[in-house]
């Protein structure tokens, strides 16, 4: 990280229902009422969103809900994202950070959200202790057939739902989903990889940062599309055509940093 500028896509993560305390904590906000608010996931690979299981926050990370250009939704996001949003013509004008609510990590576990593409109606808002609060909008969407990360993550929370103060139904019917196939690493590459390099949790980090790598690389030049519209065309020709495609129907945004 930190080598130049980023092209994210922000994935658009239109929340259902916020966990109870939090909407509580909501209700009575004249600026939240009737609007609809989106957890906001910067994403390196939109082609991969058909494989959507959950999404990860960071527990101790600050939120805010913002306002955006468009007057009736709202991003739930890092104020840091915020900032650089009001400059790419995504808030209400050049600049301007209009905030119309704080909220902490730990607050938004058990929400749940519609995720654009996923094969799974409705998914949950996690923990993840890797989120940076420095990076894209500090919102994760969680691939698990095609991150080690968000693999790694996942089993941890499947394998200790008290430990990490969850719901086991948050997770338990939630497998990964078979989305792009490769040679090396067939239609699971994420769980596969895992296994070989004998990768037990998200504690991993040395282990999953050569995970990680190996398994983007390889999806990005041998990965063929096994779902959806573009099945059978190869990752790198589907990329920026679901790219578009998500941007057009309103479900993501293009971001930079
Ligand atoms: B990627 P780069 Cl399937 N903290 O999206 C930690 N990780 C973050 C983050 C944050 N604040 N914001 C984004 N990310 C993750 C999908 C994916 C991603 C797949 C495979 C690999 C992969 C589903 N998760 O990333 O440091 C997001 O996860 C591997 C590079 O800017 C985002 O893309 O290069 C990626 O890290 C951005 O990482």
């Amino acid at each position: 990280e930190g080598v130049g500028p980023q092209d994210y896509t922000c994935i658009k993560l239109k929340v259902l229902e916020f966990a109870p305390e939090t909407q509580a904590a909501l209700t009575g906000n004249k600026e939240v009422e009737g609007k609809q608010i989106f957890m906001v996931a910067a994403t390196l690979r939109p082609e991969t969103m058909y494989g959507q299981t959950n999404c990860f926050v960071g527990v101790d990370i600050k939120y805010g809900i913002f306002k955006t250009r468009n007057a009736d939704e709202l991003f739930l996001m890092t104020e840091r994202a915020a900032r650089n949003m009001a400059f790419q013509n995504l808030s209400p004008s050049n600049g301007e950070i209009v905030k119309v609510a704080d909220l902490v990590g730990r607050q938004l576990i058990g929400t749940t959200i519609k995720a654009p593409l996923s094969t799974y109606p409705k998914v949950y808002v996690l923990p993840m202790d890797g989120v940076l609060a420095t990076k894209g909008t500090g919102v994760v969407t969680s691939v698990p057939s095609d991150s080690p990360d968000d693999f790694a993550t996942l089993t941890d929370l499947k394998k200790k739902p008290d430990y990490y103060k969850i719901n086991p139904e948050w997770v338990a019917s939630f497998d990964p989903v078979p989305i792009i196939s490769t040679p090396t690493y067939g239609n699971l590459a994420a769980p596969t990889i895992c296994a070989e390099m004998k990768i037990n949790s998200q504690k991993d980090k040395a282990q999953l940062a050569l995970a990680k790598d190996a398994v983007y690389k390889d999806g990005f030049y041998n990965g063929v599309m096994a779902i959806g519209e573009h099945a059978g065309k190869a990752v790198q020709e589907a990329k920026p055509l679901i790219r578009q495609h998500l941007i057009n129907i309103g479900e993501a945004v293009p971001y930079n940093e």
